[in-house]
């Protein structure tokens, strides 16, 4: 193990991507490469990219990727979403192609499926972020797909969070109306080549300005990431957030957050996992089944399988 935490820490990749598999199979060799490792993060900025289906959350990342390498930077890049094309290595886009990406040292891609082992969805996504910023890349960006919880997660993975949304849609202002907004930092309009871009950023500015006052408001960026346009101003608005949380003191109190979401979800699907191993099938039926015929309530039989592996 202290041989590939070596080679790991000289930067060789086949040892990241060794590491980065052994955690996320979650075996317990990958929590002790985890423990070796995890002292050497906390310095890359982490960007999660999220949206809804097809709104160009795999291009942009690929674009944006693209510009911090002109930028000199190095970039990992996690892309949570199964039918993402980064599983496929589809092309990107017009000017990046996924190939171009892969064949770059300063550039490194992990496909994940969006289930881990345990059936939960954050630990092994921020395990393996914690993995590629103690690799020492700058920037690692987290693509995940924007359904239902998941912007809840990436927002609690990534120091900032960037929404993607397309014009002529129109469900964009809906989800914002459901609170999504909250979670971004920069707002990004992708697909800018298609008609209605600037009136979806007046419409979202029109939504901004009726955020409290005092609060931040985030950047609204205009991009055509399948032809890399606008991608220069997407990465100063996140310089630009970075900024904010070091200056407001809020870069410190993000960590903790994350800490404490971090520590929580492992600990429940530590829970979860010894209810699961401990407890025999047919006991779990029989309670089941007794929770379905109303002879006793569900949090009464949680209460027991919780109780039997606790104790
Ligand atoms: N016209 C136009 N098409 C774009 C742009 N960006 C992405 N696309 C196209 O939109 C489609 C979806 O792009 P993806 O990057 O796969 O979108 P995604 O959000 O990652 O999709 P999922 O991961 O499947 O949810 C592809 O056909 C892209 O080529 C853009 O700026 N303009
Ligand atoms: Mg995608």
């Amino acid at each position: 193990m202290d041989d590939l935490v070596q080679r790991f820490l000289n930067g060789e990749r086949r040892a990241l991507a060794r590491v980065i598999s052994r955690v996320e199979n979650q075996t317990a060799e990958g929590r002790e490469y985890l423990r070796a490792l995890f002292p050497h993060s906390g310095k890359a900025h982490t960007i999660g990219v999220t949206g809804g289906a097809g709104a160009g959350k795999s291009t942009l990342t690929g674009a944006l990727a693209a510009e911090y390498r002109r930028r000199g930077h190095t970039v990992g890049i996690v892309a949570v979403d199964p039918s993402s094309p980064f599983s496929h290595g589809a092309i990107l886009g017009d000017r990046i192609r996924m190939q171009d990406l892969a064949l770059d040292p300063g550039v490194y891609v992990r496909s994940m499926a969006s289930r881990g082992a345990l059936g939960g969805l954050a630990p092994t996504i921020d395990d393996v972020v914690s993995v590629m910023d103690a690799f020492g890349f700058d920037y690692v960006l987290i693509e995940t797909v924007g359904a239902g919880q998941d912007e809840v997660e990436v927002a609690g993975t990534a120091l900032t969070t960037i929404l993607v949304n397309n014009p002529g849609t129109g469900d964009d202002i809906q989800a914002m109306k459901a609170g999504i907004i909250e979670i971004a930092d920069v707002l990004v309009v992708n697909k800018a080549d298609h008609p209605g871009a600037d009136i979806l950023v007046s419409q979202l500015q029109a939504l901004l300005s009726l955020a409290p006052a005092g609060s931040r408001r985030p950047a609204i960026v205009k991009t055509t990431a399948i032809k890399g346009e606008g991608l220069d101003r997407v990465a100063d608005a996140v310089a630009e957030h970075r900024q904010y949380l070091e200056t407001s003191g809020q870069l410190a109190e993000q960590r903790g957050i994350d800490a404490r979401h971090q520590v929580l979800a492992i600990a429940r699907a530590i829970l979860l996992e010894r209810i699961r191993q401990g407890t025999p099938e047919a006991e779990l039926n029989a309670l089941v089944e007794r929770v379905a015929n109303r002879e006793l309530d569900p949090h009464t039989a949680a209460e027991a399988l919780a109780a039997a592996v606790t104790a």
